[in-house]
């Protein structure tokens, strides 16, 4: 299928909401007029892309189109592209690790996606020639630090890891002395995304991000965000949370291949103004990918071969 097809397939359902919803709406109207521009604010609503993205690009397109005095909706059809494609480029460029040494922390609430995803990183990076080092600082749960395990085993790197119930934050101090010793180029920490309450995972995370500053501060260093793309609004307010005590490089998106919702990518990187880093289309080693917003852009707009 290849890898584009991929992405293609994983975006389906999203592409099927998102875009056929809006070429209706374009193609129930030949002349622009008030009621299209609603109709049009209605379904990018729909699309999950949040209120305040909805109402700003149907902004920008009118203001485009008084501009440019344009009157069909086709032209006007154009102009929405531009505007989904430039919001999905504000992107830095998506790279993740770049320099000698490279400490990824990965954060989000339970079953998001997280140990799944660094696992694929893991797998990815090391046939890149990377040398990577896990850190299993999640301890809440036995099942936790077992699943990083199997992940590790199956990318063929290195794991830290201690016993359920031990501090996370000294799994991080191990992790850093192993990659210092190896010399390793990338460290990737999982963490916990549920504690006994919220306040706990909070500064759990928090201290984590201390002693990563510490412990490498020449280093490239990450906070990546594990965001469920089905969660759709939800995942929205999941990340003004956790900016809140990390400061969040970027973010991973999973579980697209499964929702209609994927037009959240475009309300989190308009809202938020961080990038999405990563997309999640499968449960396989290659389904998690760089993010790259002309191939996304692409693979939502590109209209399916019938014969
Ligand atoms: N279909 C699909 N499933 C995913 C994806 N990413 C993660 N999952 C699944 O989501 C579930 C929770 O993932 P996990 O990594 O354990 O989440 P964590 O609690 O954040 O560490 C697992 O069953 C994963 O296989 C994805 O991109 N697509
Ligand atoms: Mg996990």
């Amino acid at each position: 299928m290849g890898l584009f097809g991929a992405l293609k397939k994983g975006l389906e359902k999203t592409r099927s909401s998102l875009i056929n919803n809006i070429e209706t709406v374009f193609g129930s109207y030949e002349e622009i007029d008030e009621d299209f521009y609603e109709e049009l604010e209605e379904s990018l609503i729909l699309a999950d892309m949040g209120m305040e993205t909805a109402v700003q690009i149907v902004d920008n397109i009118r203001k485009e189109a008084k501009e440019r005095r344009l009157q069909k909706t086709e032209e006007v059809y154009e102009l929405f592209k531009d505007e989904i494609c430039r919001i999905l480029e504000t992107a830095n460029p998506n790279i993740v690790v770049k320099g000698m040494t490279n400490v990824i922390l990965v954060i989000g609430v339970n079953g998001a996606g997280k140990t799944t995803s660094i696992g694929k990183m893991a797998y990815q990076l090391k046939e890149e020639g990377h040398h990577v080092i896990l850190a299993a600082a999640d301890t809440f749960r036995a099942a936790a630090i077992d699943q990083l395990k199997v992940w590790a085993d199956r990318a063929g790197v290195e794991i830290v890891c201690h016993a359920e119930g031990s501090d996370p934050g000294a799994v991080v101090y191990d992790a850093a002395d192993i990659t210092h010793a190896r010399w390793a180029d990338v460290l990737i920490c999982d963490t916990a995304g549920r504690l006994h309450n919220k306040k706990n995972l909070m500064e759990e995370l928090r201290k984590l991000g201390r002693i990563l500053e510490r412990e490498f501060p020449t280093a490239h260093r990450e906070v990546l965000l594990v965001l469920d793309a089905a969660t759709g609004q939800n995942a929205l307010s999941q990340a003004k949370l956790f900016a809140e005590v990390a400061p969040i490089t970027g973010i991973i998106l999973t579980k697209l291949d499964g929702t209609a919702k994927g037009g959240v990518v475009i309300g989190i990187m308009n809202e938020l103004g961080i990038p999405v880093k990563y997309v999640g289309v499968g449960e396989g080693m290659e389904d998690l990918r760089p993010f790259d917003a002309r191939e996304f852009a692409e693979a939502l707009f590109s209209v399916e071969e019938k014969n």
